[in-house]
């Protein structure tokens, strides 16, 4: 077995990965990055839209912001839909002066990517059988197989950003971890096209025919999502199918004025709330998707896992520079303390804006729960303090500082 080292061994090259790999190379620290898949697969997956400003202040400070600042859209505003009826989310003005920008995960993976290639910093694709081990001890070391060579990567500690399905979660003993789930009765398909959007801004649509979002990726660049049962499958759904039911759950005019065309992609995402708790365990820590998943609904999972990297990306530069290993225990508590407000407020939007069919919820029969959840919206979308509540967890909440 060939023997390699490093200061941090990264699993996953996502946005997790990736983000925090380029922020620690601004500090020195050195990373080794495992992916079980190969970069043009990780590319293939079109996912989230929306960066809060804590997201692109951190690609900034990794100093890959170039093309989003050039190509992103700054969104000063969205707006709900509720059976056709529009309200518009000023989110400039009833956070003063907040906005989120529009760019596409793939994008910023593909620039995170590309810095990280052009460092020169290693990164190990379509590598299998990652296995972490004595994570509890300063020793830790991970064993991999790549091209039917079998590796062992000695480290000072280990980034679980391997996703919901990946192998960092699952080393934590089951003893050690309590996992907290909730499964939408629902999935998101997705469409994106090479179509003119039919808004300049978001809209969430809320019908009686099921949820529906209109995305965007650029003025050329569409990117749509309805609500589907979880019985669903991708090729149930042609285009035309999809295109002809986007056009009755949105509001009258803006179904007017869509445009449509074939798919560049299309695919089906269940819908998920779960957190596990706590985020590390010895030299293990987990970030993002790995350790928490929300439904789209809030455009948080990709903020969550930024915020993470954010928490790792301090104590990692604090212990470096001054061997100050005391902060090392207050990773969970930072990371977690902002993913269960996102978590908060992705399913109760979801709740707001999905119709449940005759499934029970909260103990109660749907028709009940959506008149609570109508009236929600109601009071919400119709009182300036509603709106702000909205506005002011969309654009994303503070970060949290080390102590
Ligand atoms: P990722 O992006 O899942 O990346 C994890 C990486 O780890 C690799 N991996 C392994 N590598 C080595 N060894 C193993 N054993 C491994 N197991 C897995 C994987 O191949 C992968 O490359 O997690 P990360 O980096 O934490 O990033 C999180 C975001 O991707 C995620 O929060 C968002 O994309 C969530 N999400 C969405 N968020 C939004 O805000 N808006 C959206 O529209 C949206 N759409 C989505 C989504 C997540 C989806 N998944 C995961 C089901 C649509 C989908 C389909
Ligand atoms: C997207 O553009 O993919 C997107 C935007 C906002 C969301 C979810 C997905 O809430």
């Amino acid at each position: 077995m060939e023997t390699l080292k490093t200061q941090v061994a990264i699993i996953g090259a996502g946005p997790s990965g990736l983000l925090l790999g380029q922020l620690l190379a601004k500090q020195g620290i050195e990373t080794v990055i495992l992916e079980r898949v190969s970069g043009e697969y990780v590319l293939s997956r079109i996912r989230a839209g929306i960066l809060e400003q804590g997201f692109v202040d951190l690609v900034r400070e990794a100093g890959v912001s170039e093309r989003m600042d050039r190509e992103g859209e700054v969104h000063d505003g969205f707006e709900i839909a509720v059976n056709g009826e529009r309200t518009h989310i000023d989110l400039k003005t009833l956070t003063g002066g907040k906005t989120v920008l529009c760019y596409g995960q793939t994008e910023i993976t593909r620039d995170l990517m590309e810095a990280r290639e052009n460092a020169g910093l290693p990164t190990w694709y379509e590598t299998s059988d990652v296995v972490l081990h004595d994570v509890k001890t300063d020793q830790p070391w991970v064993t991999f197989t790549h091209n039917e060579v079998a590796y062992r990567l000695n480290c000072d500690f280990i980034a679980g950003c391997d996703g919901f399905h990946g192998v960092s979660r699952k080393t934590i003993p089951e003893s050690e971890r309590t996992e907290h789930e909730r499964v939408y009765p629902f999935g998101w398909l997705g469409l994106l096209s090479d179509t003119p959007p039919v808004s300049e801004e978001l809209i969430y649509c809320n019908s009686e025919r099921g949820f529906a979002l209109a995305s965007r990726r650029s003025s050329t660049r569409s990117r749509y999502y309805l609500q589907v049962p979880l019985t669903d499958d991708v090729e149930d759904w042609t285009d035309d199918k999809f295109w002809e039911e986007l056009k009755r759950r949105l509001p009258a005019d803006a179904a007017e004025q869509l445009v449509t065309g074939p798919s560049l992609e299309k695919s089906i995402a269940p819908l998920r709330s779960f957190v596990c708790e706590p985020m590390q365990y010895g030299n293990l820590f987990l970030v993002g998707d790995a350790a928490h998943i929300v439904p789209p609904t809030g455009a948080k999972g990709l903020n969550l896992a930024a915020s993470d990297v954010a928490a790792l990306y301090q104590i990692l530069s604090r212990v470096y520079r001054n061997g100050d290993r005391d902060c090392i225990a207050q990773y969970s508590a930072i990371a977690l303390r902002r993913v269960w407000h996102g978590e908060r407020f992705s399913w109760w939007m979801s709740n707001m804006l999905h119709n449940f069919g005759d499934a029970r919820i909260n103990d109660m029969d749907a028709a009940t729960f959506s008149r609570f959840m109508a009236s929600e919206l109601d009071y919400y979308l119709n009182h300036e303090d509603g709106l702000k509540v909205i506005a002011n967890q969309y654009v994303g909440l503070p970060y949290e500082s080390l102590k």
